[in-house]
């Protein structure tokens, strides 16, 4: 036991505008269509948002089956690998590959070798004369990453389509040691955050929080955020974002 644990220290914070959730903290919870897995429901309405983000642990003979209904889907693997059938057509789900199912899909994620799969979940808004979105696969590292506002030390990637057929954004972002968002944010969009690699602090509503490498953040609307990158190698987030509908 570390003198954290011992004097029961724990660098999560669950408030009413944002929140930090560190593996630390995590208790694996089931969810109904997942057998064989270790579930981590790390941002959900009952904390306040709008969206799921939950993380999947499969375990050998683990195996997810189900149908997004209303719903639509982003999922990512984070480490690993499993098989996955969607859309009538095989596929395999190496680390840093993704995929959107959008509503009313009947999936299955099964074969895990070591597989952690991190989803974004949430009901999906249609639109008036505009099509329903399709499903979309892709690997992370073939988004191309552009300049955040001209800052090159501050790299996006958008893993979706940004049409309007698409009320999500799923996106990485990658910086350099020292790299910063280049000014605080406050806006209506919410995001989900999963830290991927690196560390730095993250500025949300007015505090200051060190984050790592496997922490997660909730931003509510208009939640002021800002991120600075610090250590000596880059650090790297992937995160939801509501868009596209009227407030
Ligand atoms: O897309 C965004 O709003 C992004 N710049 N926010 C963030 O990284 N906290
Ligand atoms: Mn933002």
């Amino acid at each position: 036991m570390n003198a954290n644990q011992l004097f029961g220290h724990t660098r999560d914070a669950v408030k009413a505008r944002y929140a930090l959730r560190t593996p630390s903290g995590f208790v694996p919870s089931s969810l109904p269509g997942w057998r064989g897995c270790a579930v981590i429901i790390q941002i959900s309405p009952a904390m306040g948002a709008r969206f799921c983000q939950y993380e999947i642990s499969m375990a050998k003979n683990g195996e997810g089956r189900g149908r997004t209904g209303s719903n639509e889907m982003v999922v990512y693997a984070v480490e690993g690998q499993c098989s996955a059938n969607f859309g009538g057509k095989k596929h395999s789900l190496n680390a840093g590959c993704f995929a959107y199912l959008p509503p009313g899909t009947d999936f299955h994620f099964d074969k895990p070798r070591n597989a952690r799969l991190l989803i974004f979940e949430k009901k999906y808004e249609p639109l008036a004369e505009v099509a329903a979105p399709e499903i979309v696969t892709g690997r992370a590292d073939e988004a191309e990453g552009q300049p955040f506002l001209g800052n090159k030390g501050a790299r996006l990637q958008a893993l979706l389509p940004g049409d309007p057929r698409f009320d999500m954004a799923v996106n990485i972002f990658t910086y350099q040691p020292g790299a910063t968002l280049p000014f605080v944010e406050t806006h209506i969009m919410e995001h989900g955050l999963l830290m991927l690699a690196g560390q730095g602090i993250y500025r949300l509503d007015a505090d200051w929080h060190p984050v790592q490498a496997g922490d997660v953040i909730w931003m509510a609307p208009y939640c002021p955020q800002w991120f600075a990158a610090m250590g000596e190698t880059p650090a790297s987030y992937i995160y939801y974002k509501d868009i596209n509908r009227a407030p």
